[in-house]
């Protein structure tokens, strides 16, 4: 991981960060906030729940800048990157306020710039600084950043490591039709369009079997074949790795030099823009986790995500330590790892959950080596979908949560109308941390809780009919962490 970018990459990124410090010497300073995670993390959600709360009064008690009245105002202004399409955040509050449904699906990059003015709590700083801070926020999915490993290994490597993780145990059934594939392929053959088709899209289909399946598998590079943005087609997009022998070196003309030259174009016009133009100009950083639906699906699927986090984490590190280290104005300093959808738990696992989440983040984070960087961990909702409660069960009292779950979840025999509401018993996370991780019989669903889907929740009014902000858990404290110094 040495020589992530080529000298003219990061001659590059200098320059871009010279010129975007340059600019911001002369405007108010700005933040850039990266959210990621992986698909159905909770990034568009968090985004919108954030941006509402600032600009609506949200109860926000942790965050400090709010608590004690310093900030006067938050309101969107028009984001600085004119090619980056915008963060629909309209849609998204419409959706999830008014039809109480949950956002859309997006599949690429956005970014919505949010501007708070606040009055400094030290007299010192209200003397210096301009009481503004422009927030850029930049949703991107996680799978195009486990794509950055690539940067670091040639066709080979890359090959290889798909050929043995496709034949582990958990992915060996999924895999099964690429592997056919690729086995039968004579890499030496002459160079074929439609052989490369048809293994590309054997490839592409294992990957999102992974993701689809109960198994809740993290994807595999390259993050493009499951989310193509504007490259769908494209020849960029038409590889896939190789069963390859001893270490020949590939014949011209052959399907090996034609999967080669194609994996270095992808790494070449796909990766490395993305990491230049977005990811190295980042500040800080919060990674999303589906931690809940890793522990439905059992310890393979939470060493699958600790993996796939431990790989999200590494492109943070980079542009440390380098002879580029001076030029980095914008290093990624704080990095939040949080687990959303915290309530569909009740309140006395949170901190259950985020003693897990913390136990894979602190592996993932060692392996990383990312001194130099803070690091948190949270277990949090976003948007808080259900209330809680309590429910007699013969002498006992069960803890539950209650909620309209969406219309077509089920739980036994009951099929719910999406209008209903009822109280759920979630069940316990495991008091022993460990256990979440142990493979003792590998099954699917050992550590399951009842996972129902809520529908967003219907907003309190107030006594003269204005609507109330979105209900979260521990947001505030997420944006304590990765806001709150700038706004000192
Ligand atoms: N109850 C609850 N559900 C949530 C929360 N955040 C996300 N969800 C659920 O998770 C789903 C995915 O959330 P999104 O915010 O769309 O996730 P994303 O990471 O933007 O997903 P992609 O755009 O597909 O990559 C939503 O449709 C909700 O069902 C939360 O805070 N509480
Ligand atoms: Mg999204």
């Amino acid at each position: 991981m040495a020589s992530l970018t080529s000298f003219t990459d990061e001659a590059r990124i200098a320059l871009d960060t010279l010129t975007g410090r340059a600019a911001t010497m002369f405007s108010s300073p700005s933040l850039r906030l990266g959210v990621t995670g992986l698909s159905r993390a909770g990034k568009t959600v968090f985004i919108t729940a954030l941006v509402h709360n600032l600009i609506h009064g949200g109860r926000l008690p942790l965050f400090e800048a709010r608590k004690s009245g310093r900030i006067s105002r938050a309101r969107l202004e028009e984001q600085p990157d004119d090619a980056v399409p915008r963060f629909q955040y309209e849609d998204h509050v419409e959706a999830l306020v008014n039809a109480r449904i949950w956002p859309d699906s997006t599949r690429a990059i956005s970014e919505l710039r949010l501007t708070v003015e606040y009055e400094s709590a030290s007299g010192w700083n209200r003397m210096f600084s301009s009481g503004r801070l422009a927030i850029d926020i930049v949703d991107y999915p996680g799978e195009w950043l486990l794509d950055l490993p690539l940067l670091g290994k040639d066709f080979r490597e890359f090959s290889k490591e798909a050929v043995d993780l496709a034949a582990l145990p958990v992915r060996a059934d999924l895999a099964a039709q690429w592997r056919e594939l690729a086995v039968t392929v004579d890499p030496d053959a002459d160079a074929d369009e439609m052989t490369a088709r048809r293994l590309a899209e054997a490839f592409a289909g294992y990957l999102r079997a992974c993701k689809l399946d109960e198994r809740a598998l993290s994807t595999l590079p390259p993050g493009r074949f499951l989310m193509p943005g504007d490259l769908d087609g494209s020849p960029a997009l038409t590889f896939s790795p190789l069963v390859l022998g001893d270490g020949k070196p590939a014949r011209s003309g052959s399907l090996q030099a034609m999967m080669e030259r194609r994996y270095e174009a992808y790494k070449t016009h796909v990766i490395k823009p993305f990491f230049r133009e977005h990811v190295a100009r980042l500040d800080r950083q919060i990674v999303l986790v589906d931690a809940l639906q890793a522990l439905n699906a059992g310890p393979w699927a939470m060493a699958d995500l600790e993996r796939a986090l431990g790989e999200i984490l590494a492109c943070f590190r980079i542009g440390r330590g380098g002879f580029l280290t001076d030029f980095f104005s914008h290093r990624i300093d704080r990095i939040l790892v949080a687990a959303t959808k915290a309530d569909h738990l009740h309140h006395e696992s949170h901190d259950r959950l985020q003693a897990i989440v913390k136990r894979i983040a602190d592996r993932a984070v060692k392996r990383a080596d990312l001194t130099g960087a803070e690091v948190d961990v949270l277990a949090m909702a976003a948007v808080r979908a259900t209330r809680e409660g309590t429910v007699k069960h013969g002498r006992e009292e069960l803890p539950v949560i209650i909620g309209t779950p969406l219309k077509g979840e089920t739980i036994g025999d009951e099929v719910f109308d999406g209008k209903t509401e009822t109280a759920v018993f979630p069940g316990d996370l495991p008091a022993r941390t460990d256990s979440a991780f142990e493979t003792a019989s590998g099954e699917i669903g050992e550590n399951a809780i009842r996972f129902v889907r809520f529908r967003p929740p219907k907003l309190e009014r107030t006594a003269d009919g204005v609507t109330l902000s979105l209900p979260h858990i521990r947001l505030d404290r997420a944006m304590q962490f990765l806001l709150g110094d700038r706004l000192a």
